[in-house]
Order: structure tokens, then sequence, then C-alpha cells
């Protein structure tokens, strides 16, 4: 039965016409067909009731089985399809493209930038997501009943550490590292207690970057974020820099950026006015210096906590900061695997 039931698949899957279903049909399904009188080939009389019954029950299952494989083969050639053996190759179309997979946006805008500060000599860093109260506040002039500590709600953690709120709690791990002179750049995500809108993430990135050296000034300052500026968006941008306030700074300044969603219209995503504020900075506070052993009677230097988030909506046009944490790959796949 087997062997018959294995025939009948493999002609019917090379019949080309309805025809040639037919004829397999009557070859097996006919008054004279081989499954019609399969009954014929054995000696009932030598069997015993169970046998019987075992070849009634097969006989009726091959038969099912035949009807529906010859109603199949029918719809097929019905439906105009050939035999189905293996379908032709045409060597000529076009292969199917494997699908790459594509970096994230702030992969792509951090690399970019650690490029361009390479160029200018700058080492690159990391630090911890998971810091101390010492490094994220206390050495950055920020001590514990000092109001700046309102500035920036934070994750704190059971055992007394907490999430970092800024890479500038890298600063003087940095320092403490390397010594000076220092040219260092950290790129790295921070965690803030923060009601999520438009422009605000409870997660986002920063890239944080200084540089100590001797007689290190505000001009060095300006010239470093300028050239920064200049190459990462590829075209001219409207900034402004006004006082800010860091307790690990002195002066400190706010550099903002003109709105590239609304080109400085006002929108959702620049809360109406105009601008991002983008990059904060300024020249490292003594005692930030002192805390990393270093005196800041013969050293002096800059530092800035770059958007690195906001760098990416600006430069990508990005209206709404929740995509980039979304995972939706409608939104991913639109970036490139490279720079
Ligand atoms: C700071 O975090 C300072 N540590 C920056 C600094 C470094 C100043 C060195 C001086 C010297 P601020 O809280 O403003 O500052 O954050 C810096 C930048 O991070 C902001 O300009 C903004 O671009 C980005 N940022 C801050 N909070 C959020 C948030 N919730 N979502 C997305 N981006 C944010």
């Amino acid at each position: 039965m087997d062997q018959i039931k294995d025939q009948l698949a493999k002609e019917l899957s090379q019949a080309a016409s309805l025809e040639e279903v037919e004829k397999i049909r009557i070859q097996y399904m006919g008054k004279k067909g081989s499954i019609t009188n399969l009954s014929k080939t054995v000696n009932f009389g030598a069997m015993g009731p169970e046998e019987r019954k075992d070849f009634g029950r097969r006989f009726n299952e091959i038969k099912t089985w035949a009807d529906q494989a010859l109603a199949q083969a029918q719809a097929r050639l019905r439906q105009g399809g050939g035999a189905a053996g293996p379908m032709p190759v045409d060597l000529t179309l076009p292969g199917a493209r494997g699908s790459l997979g594509s970096l994230h946006p702030i992969t792509l805008v951090q690399m970019e930038l650690e490029q361009i500060f390479q160029g200018m000599s700058f080492i690159v860093g990391q630090g911890y997501h998971v810091e101390s109260e010492h490094y994220n506040f206390d050495a950055l002039n920020i001590p514990g009943d000092h109001p700046a500590r309102e500035m920036q709600d934070t994750f704190w953690l059971t055992n007394g550490m907490l999430m970092r709120t800024h890479t500038s709690a890298n600063q003087v791990r940095m320092i403490e590292a390397h010594g000076v002179p220092l040219r260092a750049i950290f790129p790295g995500r921070c965690f803030r207690y923060e009601a999520v809108d438009a422009s605000h993430e409870n997660t986002f990135y920063q890239l944080e970057g200084l540089m100590v050296d001797r007689n290190v000034t505000i001009s060095h300052l300006i010239a470093v974020m300028k050239a920064l500026l200049s190459q990462v968006f590829h075209r001219p941008v409207t900034v402004r820099l006004r006082p800010g306030y860091f307790p690990f700074v002195e002066p400190g300044f706010e550099l903002d950026c003109q709105c590239l969603i609304c080109e400085g219209v006002g929108c959702k995503t620049c809360k109406q006015s105009g601008w991002i504020e983008l990059l904060p900075c300024g020249m490292i506070h003594p005692r930030v210096l002192e805390a990393g052993g270093v005196d800041p009677d013969q050293w002096s230097g800059f530092a800035f906590g770059l958007g690195l988030t906001r760098l990416a909506m600006m430069k990508f046009g990005v209206p709404e900061i929740r995509l980039f944490n979304s995972g939706d790959l409608r939104f991913l796949e639109q970036f490139p695997a490279a720079v």
C-alpha cells in the first residue's frame, strides 16, 4: 500500500494537465484501478480477524488519501499551476537583498563627534552609569546642602549610590586617572527623574569634554565649540552664548542652537522659544581641579556637557525625543548602517 501511495503521489506531482490527472485517477481508482483492486491481491482466508480489520482500515485510509490528492492536483491545474516539480530558476533576476540593520542615530552622532575630537587630540573615556555622590556632586563643588542639587532630579539607589545625572560625574575621575595636561571627551547615558515631553527624556545621552593645560582661556573654549558645531552640522547654524550657572564652572555659559526643526520660528520641540539648549560649558572651577589633585594656580581648563540626544534631534530633524528610546523599527530603519 505504501508503495502504491508513493507512486501515485509522484505521478500526480508530475501531471501537467487535467487529462493526465484523469488518466491517473482511472489507473488507481477506476474499476480496474490498482487501489480499487487491492483486496484482490490478498488472501482473506489466510488472515485472522485482527489482520482483516487492519487491512480494512488501511484500505479505507489510502482511498480517502487518494481522493484528496487527486482533488488537490485538479485544483492546482485549474488555477493554472503547472507540474508541481522544482520551480524553474531565472538566473537573470536580481538576488534578494539581505537586511543589514542600521546604527542608532545617537550612535551615529557619537561616532562622528568622537572622530572630530580625536582629530583635535582628545582621548575618549567612558565613566559609570551607577555613580557615587562624591563624583556626581561633591567633587563638582555641589555639597549636600547646595541648592544646585535640586537642578537635577536624581534616581537614588538603596545602597546610597545614584544613577549619574550628568556625564560631568566623570570629570574628576578622568583627571585622577590621566593627570594633566589632558584633553578628553566622555560620552554616555544619563538619568534624571524628570517628566518626559518632546525634548526631555528620563534616560538621555550627553557628551562631556574637558581640556586642562597651562593658560587655557575662554578663547580656547569658544574655538573648540565653534569647530565642533560647524563640523557636526555641515551647514551654518545660528548659536547664542549666554551666562549660565553651574557650580563646577566659573564663568559658566549656555550655548544654545537655533531650533533646526522650525528654523527659529517656534515649535513644540523648542517650546515655542526658537532655541534649543545644547551646550552648557565654562571654565573649570578651581575646586574641581583641586578635587582631582591638580593645582589651580598652575593649570586651567574648560569643560562642556553637550546634550547628545538633543544634538541628534537637531541633526536629523527628529521633533520628538521619545522616538530614540522607543525601539520602533520604522524610525530606526531610516538611519544608515555607517556614517
Ligand atoms: C549639565 O548636565 C552639566 N553637567 C553640563 C555642563 C558640563 C556644564 C560641563 C558646564 C560644564 P544640563 O542639566 O543643562 O547641564 O544638561 C546639559 C545638556 O543635556 C542640556 O543642554 C540638554 O541638551 C541635555 N539634557 C538635559 N536634560 C535632558 C533631558 N531630560 N532630556 C534630554 N536632554 C537633556
